[in-house]
């Protein structure tokens, strides 16, 4: 019984005749091999997906570009009409998607849900954005002169995204892009190819209801060969990627090359600081969520937590004690808290972990272990681990996306923050304390140096209202909500002179 999974993906339009990359409605057949998705739960194939080929990439681009022509001229507020009824069905196949979402990642169904409602918010998000593209006003030195500035479309938006987040992250850049008057080309994780194939499905249908042509949105089936190909393209004035610092480097470099523009969320390596001033029950529980909710494998994952010396064993033995009760298994199956990690790579760096943080001296809390026996077969599923560990360990400055947190002492709250600020990643933090004080420091320009700092809640579980993203290694770009949306279009600068002289500006003069 594979949880009414094969319903599912029939209700969600996946069949074996468009298992591949689309402009749309058009599903394209590349005449490449195809390769499985395989789900972690057990090990199993899904179903096949065919690859696309660098023909498949050329026709997707022109197609594109023919679209965005079209696109552009539609009214901001009508674009966000359409925007409003992707949100529309995504609220009805949220259970079969949430559900295909879980059963291919391996998230817990929950979890799954919650990331279709994160899509189904940040459609809303854009809805409302679709009116309030707004430039600002100047005033000229000139006389009979005015200024003002202006939002215009970018073009075509390339989406790379990544396993974890296989739907969510991908919609946090199509909503808002769509809004903008930009196209869309998107390479999904070749491990969750399905989720992606289902959102082009739901998609493809609402534009070509409105007229629209297909190219609006693309999707691109392959692997790193694709990134490449965009990152490299000067036809794809902006390339969006989510992924580890080593593939967001390629993009980087290879975008900067072509002084394209990259928005870039990678790796983090998050850290909740308990004080002894912290609620210790609000601080035990998110922890324990942001240690081993989505099994270590979100970016804003809590991977250390930075303890006061006072509480540090109370800590310790609180969340050991709460692991103990943890159930680890089908992620569909609601009693279980932990499902699988994606693949059996993963697994095998969740090993090496634990093995680096035990030769450089880790002090085991709550031992890890790859679970064998009934319901474990596809070998994905591990044991969360806890260890003592110092922040300097090469392990620890490392982020490992698997369910280890490590577990480091402070004296002081200057040195916890320090010592949080002290990883190559700047993605997400979190401070737990009822002292305004330490709050307040945490949150200062010389406290966190993170895109997001948090007090009294977790790292992970951003809302999509807030601007998404981090520094350092993390990549600096920012998604989904507050003026992310900028990151999306060209902003052009106007000068409107309706006297009848013609000034220069600074007062310059010019007269023959
Ligand atoms: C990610 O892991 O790539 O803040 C995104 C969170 C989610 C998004 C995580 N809203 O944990």
């Amino acid at each position: 019984n594979r949880f009414g999974i094969s319903s599912a993906l029939e209700r969600l339009g996946i069949k074996s005749e468009n298992l591949g990359s689309s402009t749309g409605e058009n599903w394209l057949d590349s005449g490449q091999a195809y390769f499985s998705s395989d789900s972690p739960v057990d090990g199993k194939s899904i179903a096949k997906v065919q690859e696309a080929n660098s023909e498949t990439y050329e026709q997707i681009i022109s197609t594109a570009q023919v679209a965005f022509e079209k696109w552009r001229l539609v009214p901001a507020p009508q674009r966000g009409e359409i925007v409003r009824e992707i949100g529309n069905a995504l609220r009805e196949v949220k259970a079969d998607l949430g559900k295909l979402v879980s059963f291919e990642m391996g998230k817990s169904y929950q979890e799954g849900l919650g990331e279709v409602q994160e899509m189904i918010d940040i459609c809303d998000f854009a809805v409302g954005l679709s009116r309030q593209l707004y430039g600002l006003t100047m005033h000229s030195e000139r006389p009979g002169h005015r200024m003002y500035e202006q939002w215009h479309p970018l073009g075509i938006v390339g989406i790379i995204s990544a396993f974890n987040f296989p739907v969510a992250v991908w919609s946090w850049n199509t909503a808002l892009a769509w809004v903008c008057g930009d196209v869309t080309v998107w390479k999904p994780s070749e491990k969750a190819p399905l989720s992606g194939i289902a959102c082009q499905h739901i998609v493809a249908k609402i534009f070509k209801k409105h007229g629209m042509p297909e190219g609006i949105s693309s999707l691109i089936i392959g692997d790193y060969k694709v990134g490449e190909m965009l990152s490299h393209d000067s036809r794809v004035p902006l390339v969006s990627a989510t992924g580890s610092t080593r593939m967001g480097k390629l993009v980087g470099k290879a975008v900067g090359e072509r002084l394209g523009r990259s928005l870039l969320e990678l790796g983090g390596n998050n850290a909740i600081i308990i004080t002894e001033n912290a609620d210790m029950d609000m601080a035990i529980r998110g922890a324990l969520f942001g240690a081993v909710g989505t099994a270590g494998q979100r970016c804003t994952s809590t991977r250390r937590l930075i303890i006061h010396e006072s509480v540090f064993d109370e800590v310790a033995k609180r969340l050991a004690s709460a692991y103990s009760k943890l159930v680890i298994g089908n992620p569909l199956d609601e009693r279980n808290h932990v499902g699988p990690l994606i693949d059996q790579d993963a697994v095998k760096m969740y090993e090496a972990a634990i093995e680096k943080v035990k030769a450089e001296g880790g002090k085991e809390i709550v031992g890890g272990e790859v679970l064998s026996g009934e319901g474990y077969e596809s070998g994905c599923y591990v044991k969360p681990a806890i260890f003592e560990a110092e922040n300097h360990y090469e392990i620890v400055q490392h982020e490992t996306f698997a369910p280890i947190l490590y577990l480091i002492k402070y004296k002081t709250i200057a040195e916890a923050i320090a010592l949080q600020n002290g990883v190559p990643q700047g993605l997400s933090s979190a401070i737990m304390t009822t002292n305004m004080r330490e709050a307040e420091a945490f949150l200062s320009a010389a406290g966190s140096d993170c895109g997001i700092a948090n007090v009294n809640i977790g790292t992970s579980g951003a809302e999509i209202g807030g601007a998404f993203g981090g520094e350092k290694e993390t990549g600096g770009g920012r998604e989904s909500g507050s003026d992310a949306w900028k990151a999306y279009m060209r902003r052009q600068t106007n000068t409107i002179n309706y006297s009848t002289a013609l000034p220069l500006a600074q007062g310059i003069k010019f007269d023959i």
